[in-house]
């Protein structure tokens, strides 16, 4: 394995470093936490976050979460969807288990080799008298292809929810991400460019879904002497959301920031032999969460991997392997169903995305990868720009 020691990195270089909250706003909102003896159950500071990102993201109906798997779960409820929901096997295992959680069975569908969300073709194939909705993943913030999929589900009378975990202030075609479809999760978890440590929300358009989404995420209570329904607990703590409210203040510095690292790695990794880049849909804008390149083989893919790590710098093969390969899933899919998935989840690396990647970190990451490409004469220049600039 190539191993330079000039290249090792002092500190190890994680995929996500989560973003670190104003400090004295913190200790400011969790002493107002314990002086008013509040900890949960929509206090002032779950109040304050919710408005605050309705307010950000022009969704005024926004729900907060404990975490984004409870509000898609929720979102499945809140419509009282039971039989088949068709989702995408290229996604964190969150995506499905929230359809089993929720009482209903997850049905695979292939993703579209350009953008890897849900080739809507696929999805009307798997298609029974079954299914009653298509769950749709954001992976890595490209939109799906929302307008055909929001076709199919007019066709078959189906609903359309989508996973937003990784589009974080996204728009597409002019318009917030969540404007599509039926309801939208997102996700705070502290590997996200806004997070809350743990965390979440829901973004549902239509009243009565939402009302039940409300119910569902406080155990269906109305009030103390009436439970609705069977509903979870979904309830984001107050602690949590000291942690977004102190977060949020500096979510643009870190977006601004990525966008620079982004813009490095683009200069640096840009006709390495072997890697593609990442590509965005046209008419989105990007959401800086991951950055994902794709070699031309698994082997490569696997070497430029190990040899990262053996420098410190510690990438992720997200989405690998497949869910449909993982053992909750692997006796009723088959993954050779899902071919582009499949390549992709060989092929896919996440570089670290973070302002945590300076200037020492783009130099050895980029050289590493560009030595392992056979092409350091033809990328020194490139790489060694790109490193100066953060
Ligand atoms: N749908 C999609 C498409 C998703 O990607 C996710 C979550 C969900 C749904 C579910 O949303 P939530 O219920 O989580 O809100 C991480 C995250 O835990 C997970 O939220 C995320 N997707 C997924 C893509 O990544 P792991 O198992 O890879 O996490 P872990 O612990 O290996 O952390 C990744 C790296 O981040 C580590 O190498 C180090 C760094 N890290 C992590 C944490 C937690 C830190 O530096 N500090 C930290 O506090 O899942």
């Amino acid at each position: 394995m190539l191993i330079d020691e000039s290249l090792k990195l002092p500190r190890p270089l994680y995929v996500a470093r989560p973003l670190e909250p104003d400090r004295s706003l913190l200790h400011q909102l969790i002493d107002g936490i314990v002086d008013r003896a509040w900890y949960s159950n929509f206090g002032e500071l779950h109040l304050q976050l919710e408005r605050a990102l309705g307010e950000r993201l022009a969704a005024p109906e926004l729900l907060l979460f404990n975490n984004g798997t409870q509000a898609l779960v929720t979102a499945i409820r809140a419509f009282e969807l039971e039989g088949e929901i068709i989702t995408t096997p290229f996604t964190f295992p969150a995506t499905p288990h929230a359809i089993s959680w929720a009482g209903a069975t997850p049905v695979f569908a292939d993703v579209e080799p350009d953008w890897l969300t849900l080739d809507p073709g696929a999805v009307e194939r798997a298609i029974t008298s079954r299914t009653t909705a298509i769950l749709a993943v954001h992976v890595y913030g490209v939109p799906c292809d929302v307008e055909s999929l929001a076709a199919l589900a007019k066709k078959h009378g189906l609903r359309l929810i989508f996973d937003a975990a990784h589009a974080f202030g996204t728009t597409y075609l002019e318009r917030p991400i969540h404007r599509f479809g039926d309801a939208t999760m997102l996700s705070f978890h502290a590997t996200k460019l806004f997070h809350c440590g743990e965390g979440g929300a829901l973004v549902i358009n239509e009243a009565g879904a939402r009302h039940r989404a409300k119910l569902e995420r406080n155990f269906g209570i109305i009030d103390e002497f009436q439970v609705e329904l069977e509903g979870g607990n979904g309830k984001m703590s107050e602690m949590q959301a000291a942690t977004g409210l102190a977060v949020l203040t500096r979510v643009d510095a870190e977006f601004d920031a990525r966008e620079r690292v982004a813009a490095a790695y683009r200069r640096a990794l840009a006709g390495l032999p072997g890697i593609r880049l990442p590509k965005q849909r046209p008419r989105a804008t990007e959401s800086m969460q991951y950055f994902p390149i794709y070699f031309d083989s698994r082997t490569q893919r696997d070497t430029a991997y190990d040899t990262l790590r053996a420098h410190n710098i510690f990438s992720r093969k997200y989405f690998y392997p497949l869910c449909t390969e993982n053992r909750a899933y692997v006796h009723r899919f088959s993954s050779d169903a899902f071919p582009v998935a499949k390549m992709a989840s060989e092929r896919v690396l996440c570089l670290p995305m973070h302002s945590g990647v300076d200037g020492l970190a783009m130099h050895a990451l980029t050289s590493l990868l560009a030595r392992l490409a056979g092409a350091s004469r033809v990328a020194r220049g490139a790489h060694e720009s790109a490193a100066t600039e953060l």
